[in-house]
């Protein structure tokens, strides 16, 4: 957007469209920094921009996270996030097509952003599951689409504190299935989250799934990737787990068909973890990350962001997930 540069191309969701294989990618931006300023957009809620500067020497400024500028007791983020199209004829080649939208955050509570978008598709029509984040907190939002140009506003679907939602791509009984992940800083944590809903916007009987398990490479956080993958074992669902130094790695969930609230399993070992130089070195470090994938047979093609900063693609074999599951 004008005045701004992209810090990061980050974290994309992934689905098939037309024939094509199609990425939403996160872009985050900011203007240019200074040595005598750190300066961030949010949105105003008519839609503009405003920047905001604050004196690089203030001590009442803590940079410590990349990610976020903690400044007299209040949180902003370090960038502003929005989403973008590219399609693809071979899922490695991707351009950014014409006459399609990009996505921008709406009102009062997508003042900081929009992120990492999950796509599932029900019925003929996906349903765009994305953080939205403002100073009262970073939620889960919903848009909905058939075509691509055309979208259907829910506002918040999940309120504060929660994110990584990903909706189930068949309805189960007749009800459709969402994971997400509600923060606790008290008692409870960083877990992942079932809901059950007749509609996709209500959404109640609330079970926990999995939570962060001590002294593993998941202890301090999990939280769901994209749509669970639906398998003759289970649906398989690719989630990201950090431990208390930020590291963030992938591993996988089996559920039960007809009651995902039945976890079958869980890898013991990450089946990814940053290694390579643009995974382990970039805007905040030591990070592959995902929610976005594409199925063909047994093989599964993961996006992912590497270090926060950067699009990747990787390949696994499914059955190969499901022997790692105990
Ligand atoms: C965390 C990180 C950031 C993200 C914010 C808001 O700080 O995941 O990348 O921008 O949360 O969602």
């Amino acid at each position: 957007m004008a005045g701004l540069q992209i810090a990061c191309l980050l974290n994309p969701g992934a689905f098939r469209f037309a024939g094509k294989i199609w990425l939403i990618v996160r872009v985050a931006e900011r203007p240019p920094q200074t040595a005598e300023a750190v300066s961030f957009p949010v949105l105003k809620e008519d839609g503009g921009i405003a920047i905001i500067r604050l004196p690089a020497d203030d001590a009442g400024l803590d940079l410590t996270d990349p990610r976020v500028i903690r400044y007299q007791g209040k949180d902003y983020l370090t960038t502003l996030s929005h989403l973008r199209l590219l399609c693809s004829e071979d899922g490695i080649h991707f351009h950014e097509p014409e006459n399609y939208p990009k996505l921008t955050g709406r009102g009062m509570l997508e003042t900081f952003g929009i992120e990492d978008c999950r796509v599932s598709r029900v019925d003929g029509r996906y349903y765009l599951t994305f953080t939205s984040v403002s100073p009262n907190g970073v939620a889960v939002g919903m848009r909905t689409t058939e075509d691509w140009r055309h979208f259907e506003h829910y506002g918040l679907i999940f309120p504060p504190h929660n994110k990584d939602c990903a909706i189930f791509e068949e309805r189960i009984g007749g009800m459709f299935y969402a994971l997400h992940r509600p923060s606790s800083v008290d008692l409870g944590g960083n877990y992942i989250w079932l809901a059950q809903s007749p509609d996709a916007i209500h959404w109640g009987n609330h079970r926990i799934i999995a939570r962060s398990r001590k002294g593993y490479w998941d202890s301090a956080r999990v939280g769901a990737g994209a749509a669970p993958i639906k398998t003759t074992a289970g649906w398989l669902e690719i989630y990201h787990g950090a431990d208390e130094r930020n590291r963030y790695c992938l591993g996988a969930l089996l559920l039960d068909l007809e009651n995902p609230s039945k976890v079958l399993g869980r890898t013991d070992e990450p089946i990814m973890e940053p290694t390579a130089p643009y995974e382990v070195r970039g805007f905040f470090g030591h990070v592959v990350f995902t929610n976005g994938h594409v199925v063909d047979g047994d093989t599964l093609t993961v996006y992912y962001g590497a270090a926060d900063e950067y699009v990747c693609g990787a390949q696994f074999s499914i059955r190969e997930i499901l022997s790692q599951i105990t």
